[in-house]
């Protein structure tokens, strides 16, 4: 059985994407016995939906763990939903910018992780690793990606996730502009450890999630 990491790649004024790095440095890793599949996505609304699917059908993941960046997040965010919703405030790279059409038609509505959240977000803790829950992903391409392995999943019953990571060091630095405050950052080393950790806690979790009362404001 493996484990699928996917990323993202540069978007917008974004010339680094910490995603893309993070799935590319786990690919081909070991994790609790599964081994992980790591894919970097363009940010392109019409190509991901292929890639997803080709994805989910070449590696039949038993843990899907998607990862984008949120450029102005203080910490890792867990994402509790996906929504059937394409409403992108920026183009994406091929220059689509959907205004608010579905992600599948006749998609439900919603989709809620199926990852222990809460028991990511205690390990992190545990290990000093700032982060928090959230409950909106956007409605741009990490929120797409999350609702189609979401909905694509559940025909094997993979268990699918979104973790929005903060800026790094290098990526805020290459991607500031002047006039503005640079975005708050975390080392990729530590992003990296913390992804690793929410695939490990995923996989060894069984059952409902822990009740730790963590919610986040936004
Ligand atoms: N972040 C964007 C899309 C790609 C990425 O890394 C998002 O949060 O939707």
């Amino acid at each position: 059985m493996t484990v699928l990491v996917t990323g993202f790649g540069p978007f917008g004024t974004e010339v680094v994407n910490p995603s893309g790095q993070v799935a590319e440095s786990l690919a081909g890793t070991e994790l609790s016995g599964e081994r992980v599949e790591g894919v970097v996505l363009p940010v392109s609304t019409g190509r991901v939906a292929t890639l997803v699917v080709e994805a989910l059908e070449r590696f039949r993941p038993r843990l899907v763990l998607t990862l984008g960046l949120a450029a102005g997040r203080s910490a890792p965010a867990l994402e509790r939903v996906a929504i059937n919703v394409r409403d992108f405030p920026i183009p994406d790279v091929d220059g689509e910018q959907p205004g608010g059409g579905p992600v599948v038609e006749s998609g439900p509505d919603a989709y809620l992780t199926d990852l222990p959240i809460k028991a990511v977000l205690g390990a992190w803790i545990d290990q000093q690793i700032p982060g928090y829950i959230s409950n909106t992903a956007g409605t741009y391409l990490c929120n797409q990606v999350f609702y189609l392995a979401s909905h694509h999943g559940r025909i094997h019953r993979t268990r699918v996730g979104l973790i929005h990571l903060p800026s790094t060091p290098e990526a805020a630095a290459v991607s500031h502009r002047s006039g503005e405050r640079p975005v708050p950052t975390m080392d990729l080393g530590l992003l990296e450890r913390a992804v690793r950790l929410a695939v490990q806690v995923s996989l060894r979790h069984e059952g409902t999630d822990i009740g730790l009362p963590a919610g986040s404001l936004c």
